[in-house]
C-alpha cells in the first residue's frame, strides 16, 4: 500500500512535529515500529473518507486548469512582473454548486514548491493543500485537487506555501446554492488586494527586513526612500497598529484606482456585491459612495440583514452585501486602514463622471460594520448547548523581534490543538499582542461569541483586536489536520500558525 503523508503525521505527534519543522515529508524513513500506531492512522483516514462520503454529491463535475507561473501584470498603465496563474489576477473565477466535484489541477512552473488552498470551504482533508495534510506541488509537477463542497458561499483560493500568498496567486471561489431564492438582479466579485512585487520591494524583500536579517539594508532604504516600515499608521478601528507594511498599491480586481474596472448595472437593480479580502497585511475599510450596504453573508454563511454605510474586512474574510443601485457613476472604495490609501472600483448606471482617484466617500466613516454587529440566521446558528471542550489559543508576539506565536511556540515547534470527532469546542482567541490577528481556521466554520455572550456570525476568519480574548463555538465534524493561523501572511510565515488535529 502506498504511504501516503497522513500515514506518516498520524503516528504521533512527535513525527507531526518533524514533520513540520523538515517542512515536508522527510519521515519516509522514520521508524514505525508500532503497529499500534498505526491504528489511530487508520481510523482517521477512514473517518476522513466517510466525512466526504456523507456530503452532499451531485455527480456532477466542473474542471478548471491554474497554471502559477512567473508573468506581467497590467495594473491598469503600470506593468508588474509577479507570479500569477496564467496571466490574470485575480485568476478567473472558480465557481460550482453545492455537492459538485471541482477537479482543479494546479501546474506548478514556478521555480519552487506551492500549494492552493481552498480558503473557507469544509473540505476533505486531504485537499486542503496545507502540508502535511497534502503534500506541496513541487517544480515543474502538477496535482489535481479533487473536493466538493457541503456549504454555498463565497470563498477564494490561495497557496499557503510560504510568502506565496502575497504574490498574484489569488482567485474567488464561488459555490451555489441551487435552490437558494434568489433576491438579488446582479452579482458583483469584488477581490481586494495590498500590492509591492514588482512595483516595490518583493515579499521576500520585505520578509526579510521585517524579520531583521538585512535590518542595515533596511534602514537604508527606508532613509532612502520614506517606504518600508514607515507609513503604516494606527487604526481606531483595529484597536492600534493597522498593519506592518505601506504598500506601493491597494487593488480591486487586480487594477489601481486610476484605472479602476467599472461594473455596469442598471438604476434600481439590486446587486449583490461579493467581497474578498486578499490581501497579506492590510484590513481594507469598504463603502459604495452614495448608498448603504444590507450585509447579508459573513464567510459564506448567511446573517440577519443589516444595513451599514462601510464595513471593515481583514485578511481571509468575505462579506456579501446587497444594494439598491442609484442611478450615476460611484465609486466602491478600500480605504486601506490605517496606511492612508485606496483602493476602488466603479459601479455605473447611468452618466457620470467619477470623482478623483484618491476620493474617500463620507459613508466611509459611519455606520461601519464590524464582526459583533452579526447574527447567524437561525438556519446556520450552531445553538446554545454547553462546550465539551474548552481550546485556547494564546497570541503572542511583537513587532520589534517579529517573533509571533500560538501558545508560545512559533509553528516549527507547536503543539497542535486536540479534538475529538462530535465533540463541541469553545475556542479563545487570547490576544496578548500590540496588534489585531485575523484568525483562520480550515476546514470549518465556527460561531462568533459576541462580547455580550450571545451568538454572532458563522465566519473561519475573525478578527482579533489587541489585548482582546474573543470565543468561537466550533464542532468537530470534520476530521483532519487542520490549520489555525493568523492570515497576515507575514505573521503566518513568522510562525504564527497552530494546528487542530482530530484524535481518537
Ligand atoms: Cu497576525
Amino acid at each position: 500500500m502506498t504511504e501516503s503523508p497522513l500515514d506518516r503525521v498520524y503516528l504521533s505527534r512527535r513525527a507531526f512535529v518533524a514533520a513540520t519543522i523538515a517542512g515536508g515529508f522527510a519521515l519516509a524513513g522514520c521508524g514505525r515500529s508500532s503497529s499500534a500506531a498505526m491504528s489511530p492512522t487508520t481510523s482517521l483516514r477512514a473517518a476522513i473518507v466517510a466525512a466526504e462520503t456523507a456530503r452532499p454529491h451531485t455527480g456532477r463535475t466542473v474542471t478548471a486548469s491554474l497554471t502559477p507561473q512567473p508573468a506581467t501584470i497590467d495594473l491598469g498603465g503600470t506593468l508588474a512582473r509577479t507570479l500569477a496563474y496564467g496571466n490574470a489576477v485575480p485568476a478567473p473565477l472558480i465557481r460550482a454548486n453545492v455537492g459538485d466535484e471541482l477537479a482543479v489541477t494546479v501546474t506548478n512552473r514556478l521555480n519552487h514548491p506551492t500549494s492552493m488552498h481552498w480558503h473557507g470551504i469544509a473540505l476533505r482533508n486531504d485537499m486542503d493543500g496545507v502540508e502535511p495534510a497534502t503534500p506541496n506541488i513541487t517544480a515543474g509537477r502538477d496535482f489535481t485537487y479533487r473536493f466538493s463542497s457541503p456549504h454555498p458561499g463565497t470563498y477564494w483560493a490561495h497557496p499557503h506555501t510560504g510568502l506565496d500568498a502575497d504574490y498574484g496567486l489569488y482567485l474567488p471561489v464561488i459555490i451555489d446554492d441551487p435552490n437558494e431564492p434568489s433576491r438579488y438582479d446582479a452579482e458583483w466579485i469584488v477581490v481586494l488586494d495590498d500590492w509591492t512585487d514588482g512595483i516595490g520591494k518583493s515579499p521576500k524583500q520585505l520578509y526579510d527586513d521585517l524579520t531583521g536579517q538585512q535590518k542595515p539594508a533596511m534602514d537604508y532604504m527606508a532613509g532612502m526612500s520614506g517606504m518600508a516600515m514607515s507609513g503604516v499608521g494606527k487604526s481606531d478601528l483595529l484597536g492600534g497598529d493597522a498593519g506592518d507594511i505601506s504598500y506601493p498599491y491597494y487593488l480591486i480586481n487586480g487594477r489601481i484606482p486610476a484605472a479602476a474596472t467599472t461594473f455596469a448595472a442598471k438604476p434600481g437593480q439590486r446587486i449583490r456585491i461579493r467581497i474578498i479580502n486578499a490581501g497579506s497585511d492590510t484590513a481594507f475599510r469598504v463603502a459604495l459612495a452614495g448608498h448603504s450596504m444590507t450585509v447579508t453573508h459573513t464567510d459564506g454563511y448567511p446573517v440577519m440583514p443589516t444595513e451599514v454605510d462601510a464595513l471593515l474586512m481583514g485578511m481571509g474574510e468575505r462579506y456579501d452585501v446587497i444594494v439598491t443601485a442609484a442611478d450615476g457613476v460611484f465609486p466602491l472604495v478600500a480605504m486601506a486602514e490605517g496606511k492612508n490609501a485606496v483602493a476602488r472600483a466603479l459601479l455605473s448606471t447611468g452618466v457620470g463622471t467619477p470623482p478623483d482617484p484618491g476620493f474617500q466617500p463620507p459613508e466611509l466613516n459611519k455606520r461601519v460594520g464590524t464582526v459583533d454587529m452579526f447574527t447567524a440566521t437561525p438556519a446556520v446558528d450552531l445553538g446554545s448547548a454547553q462546550p465539551d471542550l474548552n481550546l485556547s489559543a494564546v497570541l503572542a508576539g511583537d513587532m520589534m523581534h517579529y517573533n509571533w506565536t500560538i501558545n508560545g511556540e512559533p509553528f516549527s515547534k507547536t503543539k497542535p490543538l486536540q479534538i475529538k470527532q462530535g465533540q463541541r469546542a469553545a475556542l479563545t482567541f487570547n490576544n496578548t499582542t500590540m496588534m489585531w490577528h485575523p484568525m483562520h481556521l480550515h476546514g470549518h466554520s465556527f460561531q462568533v461569541i459576541k462580547p455580550d455572550g450571545s451568538p454572532g456570525p458563522r465566519k473561519d476568519t475573525v478578527i482579533v483586536l489587541p489585548n482582546q480574548k474573543l470565543s468561537v463555538n466550533v464542532i468537530a465534524d470534520n476530521p483532519g489536520v487542520w490549520m489555525l493561523h493568523c492570515h497576515n501572511t507575514y505573521h503566518q510565515e513568522a510562525g504564527m500558525m497552530t494546528s487542530l488535529n482530530y484524535v481518537t
